[in-house]
């Protein structure tokens, strides 16, 4: 047989890049990007390479799977996807009659490919659709919404135009999404610069113009700081802040005080480099960038810090500008017709929310939710008793602080069900396990994506299922038949994918060609329309302040560790996804462990030395201690410790990622009743640790 190309869609993290799976005889001979996709350029990050690792590995699970023995405790009995589903749909149907519809919950990673399982939920009669979020962007999408009235994914970053680009807690080389790392590059050759303030010298550091090792959790200060400059130093656009900044003169007196000198003491970053950051940014300006942030779940202030980066955009005047932030283009902006959602297949639940944002904190957005608070219900029966929960693409048990707290909310469960391709901690606590086909086996619902150009793009099966694993359509599907919502049984990915692409003037044919279809023939550049009341970019969030969270928040100097102590902070790595690469055969080969990335001055005094064996423990006592190799290095802050995210798995089924490194979340204890009441995110660095020499 000869070999063939085929688009795909990568499954390897969130990003969903574009790209095309070469195939002979039934078998993935290579991945790559996809070639025609702007600003891909056919490239792949190494985890997208690694595709075929998670193709080819059997320690993922591969047929459905119901508990026999205590939850955890490993004991399973293989299931046909019959009985499978008929237990899960009997138990939710169980669980709604006794405590209705609402009592189900389901949290999932969001994206482009969410509707189906989010109109399942909606036909179900729950109100309970929840998000990872407040594990990762919660903090700079409600940021976004305070101020323009819309979230983080309204706007565009046009970094492949810009003159001046800001990464702050942002490692953008690291934590890769292709398409961006291509056109900061190429913007890089047309004399882009790029400043980077982070706690650590990262890669993106390396590439940086300016770099800023700041004290962490103390970026707001230097925000506030620059704000200060841009306004007295008269450096602000002030054209457009007549045209779209309500209560400017607020912001200018609230400023008053965070002088770039103060801003010294706090951040440790020189006033006289501040300023100086300011004018270059005025000159960029309007082509700047101040990337406000993605995994923002840090601190107490991490929603002001990214509130901030938005208003010194503003400020840049850099909101729909060439080069800047420019509204995100739907389908309807461009004249088009989007696609048909299988939500809007069933009305609207007019039930309260387990995670109580329609009575308290009701400036948190529904999409996302507050998850934490849902769980929280599972214990207190507050505001009412959740019994059933499904996981879809989500392992919270380790992508929130404190496992053992969460497994406590998860016993009280009647349900549990786990959607997946790999195995987790969450998935391996589940009543049922119902194992996803990977992404190269399976089809999945069209992807609608806005941006400069508003597109669509298809996710075609590459081989079949390896193993006895199904795509989100038959799981969806099978559960729709079982409990009379026939409107989300699809017999055939055509027959979904005709559904969606309805009265779009898009038919399967256009997709042939490329793998997606650009809605429009070339970049619309706009100003967002804000959907506040004032129609302008608000500086005071009425909203907000009524929920007793101010709009202009007076800066809080952050704890300095005790004697001894660390703050713990985390972040990611080229090589891995979250934590559901670690046991991925290849790209375990590259990396098998995480380090303890801390300060040389500081190792000394702890008498560790680089590649020595450390334990790390959550100071304040209350959780086990960790153990992982120290990385001593003078490209770290002194206050802080690092370690990649992700490690520290412990499933027997995982061979190669069993015991090696430590979790981050493990040394968080009481880590779930710290949240930003601001913006949703749970403050995971607010936590210090002690660290010594392991014997
Ligand atoms: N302490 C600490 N906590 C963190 C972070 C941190 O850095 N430190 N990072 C945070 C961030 S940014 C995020 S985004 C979250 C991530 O949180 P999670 O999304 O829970 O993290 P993963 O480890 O990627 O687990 C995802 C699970 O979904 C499965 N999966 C992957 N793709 C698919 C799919 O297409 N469909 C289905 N059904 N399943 C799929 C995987 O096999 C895996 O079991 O964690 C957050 N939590
Ligand atoms: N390779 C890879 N790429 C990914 C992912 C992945 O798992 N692997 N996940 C995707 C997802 S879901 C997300 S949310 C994004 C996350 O993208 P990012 O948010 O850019 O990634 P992180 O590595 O979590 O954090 C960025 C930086 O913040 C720094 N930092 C920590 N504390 C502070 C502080 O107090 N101040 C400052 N200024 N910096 C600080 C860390 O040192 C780190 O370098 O990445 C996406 N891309
Ligand atoms: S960034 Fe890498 S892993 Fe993520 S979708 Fe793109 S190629 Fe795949
Ligand atoms: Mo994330």
């Amino acid at each position: 047989m000869s070999k063939e190309k085929i688009y795909t869609i990568c499954g390897m993290c969130s990003v969903r890049c574009p790209a095309e799976a070469w195939r002979e005889d039934g078998r993935v001979l290579r991945l790559s990007g996809n070639s025609q996709a702007g600003g891909i350029k056919g490239a792949m990050c190494p985890r997208g390479a690694a595709g075929i690792g998670l193709l080819e590995d059997d320690e993922r699970p591969q047929h459905p799977m119901i508990r026999t023995g205590e939850r955890g405790a490993g004991q399973w009995r293989q299931a046909t996807w019959d009985e499978a589903l008929d237990f899960v749909a009997g138990k939710l149907a169980d669980i709604k009659a006794k405590h209705g519809a609402k009592s189900v919950i389901c949290s999932d990673r969001g994206g482009p490919f969410t509707d189906l399982h989010r109109a399942f939920i909606k036909g179900f009669g729950s109100p309970n659709m929840l998000s990872h979020d407040p594990s990762c962007a919660s903090n700079v999408n409600h940021a976004a919404v305070s101020l323009f009235g819309a979230g983080r994914a309204s706007l565009s970053l046009d970094l492949r135009n810009a003159k001046h680009i800001v990464l702050q807690t942002r490692n953008i080389f690291e934590a890769v999404n292709v398409k961006e790392v291509n056109d900061i590059l190429d913007a890089q050759e047309d004399g882009c610069k790029i400043t980077v303030i982070d706690i650590r010298g990262t890669i993106t550091a390396c590439k940086a113009d300016n770099f800023f090792m700041i004290r962490p959790g103390t970026d707001y200060a230097f925000n506030l700081a620059v704000i200060h400059e841009l306004l007295t130093a008269n450096l602000y656009d002030a054209g457009f802040a007549q045209r779209s900044i309500a209560d400017l003169d607020k912001l200018f007196s609230f400023v008053a005080p965070y002088t770039p000198e103060w801003a010294e003491q706090e951040t440790g970053v020189p006033a006289a480099s501040i300023r100086k950051l300011a004018r270059q940014l005025a000159q960029a300006a309007p082509s700047v960038i101040w990337h406000p942030g993605w995994m923002t779940s840090r601190y107490e202030d991490s929603f002001q810090v990214s509130r901030t980066s938005y208003i010194i955009n503003a400020l840049l005047g850099a909101y729909g500008a060439k080069g800047g932030l420019a509204a995100a283009n739907g389908a309807g902006d461009v004249g088009r017709k989007g696609l048909k959602t299988f939500s809007a297949l069933f009305p609207k639940v007019e039930e309260p929310r387990a995670d109580g944002i329609d009575t308290v904190n009701t400036h948190i957005a529904p999409g996302g939710g507050l998850a934490h608070k849902a769980y929280e219900a599972m214990t207190t029966g507050e505001p009412y008793p959740v019994k059933g929960y499904i996981a879809w693409r989500h392992d919270p048990i380790k992508a929130y602080p404190d496992p053992p707290a969460m497994k406590r909310h998860f016993a009280n469960l009647d349900l549990l069900v786990s959607v997946t391709f790999s195995w987790s901690e969450t998935a391996w606590f589940s009543d049922v396990v119902l194992p996803l086909s990977t992404y190269l086996e399976r089809e999945s619902p069209i992807g609608g994506k806005s941006g400069l150009v508003p597109q669509f793009y298809i996710r075609n099966k590459v081989v079949e299922p390896r193993f006895d694993t199904r795509s989100e359509r038959e799981i969806i599907g099978g559960l729709a038949r079982r409990l009379g919502l026939d409107p989300l049984v699809f017999d055939t990915a055509e027959a979904m994918w005709e559904y969606q692409l309805g009265e779009t003037g898009v038919s399967l044919e256009d997709f042939k060609a490329k793998g997606f279809v650009p809605l429009a023939s070339s970049a619309l550049y706009r100003e967002p329309k804000y959907k506040t009341p004032s129609g302008k970019i608000e500086m005071v969030n009425a909203l907000w302040e009524k929920n007793g969270v101010p709009s202009l928040a007076p800066y809080v100097s952050p704890a300095r560790p005790g004697d001894g102590q660390f703050r713990i902070t985390f972040g990611r790595v080229v090589l891995h996804t979250q934590g559901h690469t670690v046991n991925n055969p290849y790209l375990h080969e590259q990396m098998p462990e995480n380090v303890l990335w801390i300060n040389t001055d500081r190792a000394k005094e702890l008498g560790v030395r680089n590649g020595d064996m450390v334990e790390v423990a959550a100071a304040n006592g209350g959780a086990p201690a960790g153990r992982l190799r120290a990385k001593v290095t003078r490209f770290i802050h002194p206050e802080a410790v690092f370690m990649v995210h992700g490690f520290g798995h412990q499933l027997p089924m995982e061979s190669r990622a069993r015991g090696r490194g430590t979790a981050d979340v493990d040394h968080m204890p009481g880590g779930l009743d710290r949240w930003s009441r601001g913006g949703g995110g749970v403050n995971m660095q607010e936590h210090f640790l002690v660290v010594r020499k392991a014997g």
